[in-house]
């Protein structure tokens, strides 16, 4: 056990009916991102993704291919799997919900909702959407015409005995639990404009349906009822509890769960989810239970301006993402995904000629530009031994917290572009000082040292910002630059000391410079 603060941080888990997506890629990324970056803080770190694999999609699927749902949810999480080690993503578990100790954690879950009354059996009556496995409200059903707001097939009118959540019940917990948030200065929500629709919804809120029959052998049962099946969706937000409910892990879920998801699954993680927690909460033996610190639900990734479709064939699946990682490097994919990505409200377009220039303007132009110059020129007015600075350095602490806060906030555009202007800064510095033409006079090769040990000095720091994003170009720097941060954390259960290794002046003159290949060659835009 350590110390340190702990942090936790999740993505949805996946359905196994597809092969892994943009999307998919997405959300995994940008959790990998906050993970290395609390890593690298020196926290605590437990970074979870998986597979979902309950739902009567799967089923569906399965059969299609004519192989049992079991070996179906195999194949397709192997999928997953692999495909998040080959991207290298960092998470500490990969949590699938076919799995034995996933399953018995929920059924204890839902035997104590029984006991309290949470859980109850009834009838349910009401518009079903069956894409989205998902009743939809009287009222939505008719704004969206009785049609799927998803795939716009029409809504079916279903009739269940089943069991069901006592939602209605928690209605003004969840109210006070948001103001609580916002009072708090930790609004639950994020961006805070989903707020609204959410709060709303829930002050209507009813009880919701969590079982199902007619699963079969596939899914958890309701404990005491053999007809009955777990709900996916309940099943489903359970892993992030499952997952961390041992000896070892609790602390993890205690430190506030981050989740992150995109918004069309908001409802589940915003309402449904919190209120189930404050349910078991109640519950002898999880007293423990505390709830979320909150909830990301970014937007989508379009493809060459539209809505991604297997039809049009914009989609952007595995070959297409080996496309890029194998033309631009997997740092280039982070680094677009992260910077690029639909963090906010509106949806981002995921095309290729954005994707080349973003490359080419902030990796080869910026940071790997920057950082040719500099070590070419050790290289060449100093034999590729890092000379000593006569003045105080650059002041690039302010711009070191302002990225930090925009970390705090979720903010990766905005952690990215200050870390970038700090290289700018460098750019401008060698622009006004030209140590290039002061190098031609012997008498001033102490000034030129000066403003080289300066640049090098402020592209280790922003190497050491970056490195949650484009971890493999800022490790070939740390190489380059004689650095063993990588192998600080390595031995250090990945922990990093990011606030000592942003201070000022840790670079140490005569230290040996490679120069290396370019990080990050240009792509020429072909025509
Ligand atoms: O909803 N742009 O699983 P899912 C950005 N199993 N992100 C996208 C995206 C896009 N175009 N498409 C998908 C489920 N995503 C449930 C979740 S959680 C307890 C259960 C990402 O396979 C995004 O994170 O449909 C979205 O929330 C998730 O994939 C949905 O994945």
């Amino acid at each position: 056990m350590t110390s340190n603060k702990q942090f936790y941080v999740t993505t949805p888990i996946y359905y196994v009916n597809d092969r892994p997506h943009i999307g998919h890629v997405y959300t995994t990324t940008i959790a990998d991102v906050l993970a290395r970056y609390h890593r690298l803080l020196g926290h605590d770190v437990f970074f979870l993704t998986g597979t979902d694999e309950h739902a009567t999609k799967v089923v569906d699927a399965a059969a299609e291919q004519g192989v049992s749902p079991q070996e179906w949810a195999d194949t397709c999480a192997g999928a997953f799997e692999d495909t998040f080690s080959r991207l290298n993503m960092t998470n500490d578990d990969f949590i699938r919900t076919s799995q034995d100790r996933h399953k018995t954690k929920t059924t204890q879950y839902v035997k104590a909702l029984l006991a309290s009354g949470d859980v109850y059996l009834g009838d349910y009556e009401g518009w079903y959407d069956a894409g989205q496995e998902e009743y939809i409200t009287e009222g939505k059903a008719e704004e969206y015409d009785f049609k799927s707001p998803f795939n716009g097939k029409p809504l079916v009118r279903k009739t269940e005995r089943n069991y069901f959540f006592k939602l209605s019940a928690y209605r003004q917990q969840l109210l006070d639990f948001y103001n609580q948030c916002d009072a708090d200065g930790n609004p639950f929500v994020q961006p805070q404009a989903r707020k609204k629709e959410i709060l709303n919804r829930i002050a209507e809120a009813q009880d919701v349906p969590i079982s199902r029959t007619g699963m079969g052998d596939w899914g958890i049962k309701i404990p005491g009822d053999d007809e009955h099946t777990i709900y996916v969706w309940i099943d489903a937000l359970f892993n992030y509890l499952s997952t961390v409910d041992t000896d070892d892990r609790r602390g993890y879920w205690q430190s506030g769960a981050i989740h992150l998801i995109a918004k069309d699954i908001l409802w589940f993680h915003a309402a449904i989810w919190p209120a189930v927690l404050t349910a078991i909460q109640k519950c002898e033996g999880y007293g423990w239970v505390n709830l979320p610190a909150g909830v990301y639900s970014h937007s989508f990734w379009i493809s060459e301006g539209r809505k991604m479709s297997k039809s049009l064939g914009n989609f952007i699946d595995l070959e297409k993402i080996d496309y890029y990682v194998e033309t631009f490097s997997l740092d280039a994919l982070r680094y677009f995904l992260a910077t690029r990505g639909p963090m906010g409200t509106t949806d981002s377009d995921f095309a290729e000629s954005k994707f080349a220039e973003v490359y080419n303007s902030d990796l080869a132009n910026t940071f790997g530009n920057s950082c040719s110059r500099v070590t070419n020129m050790i290289g060449k007015y100093f034999d590729g031994q890092l000379p000593a600075s006569q003045d105080e350095g650059l002041p690039v602490q302010e711009a070191v917290q302002a990225a930090l806060a925009c970390m705090e906030r979720l903010d990766i555009s905005g952690y990215a572009e200050a870390a970038l202007g700090l290289v700018r800064q460098v750019d401008s510095y060698i622009e006004n000082t030209a140590p290039f033409r002061l190098a031609k006079d012997p008498k001033k090769l102490p000034e030129v040292g000066t403003i080289l040990y300066n640049s090098a000095e402020t592209l280790r720091i922003v190497s050491v910002l970056l490195w949650p994003l484009i971890p493999d170009a800022c490790e070939k720097v740390w190489e380059r630059m004689g650095l063993d941060y990588k192998a600080q954390m390595d031995a250090n259960t990945g922990q990093g000391q990011l606030e000592a290794w942003v201070a000022w002046g840790l670079l140490k003159a005569n230290t040996a410079i490679e120069k290396g290949d370019p990080l990050f060659p240009r792509y020429q835009v072909k025509k």
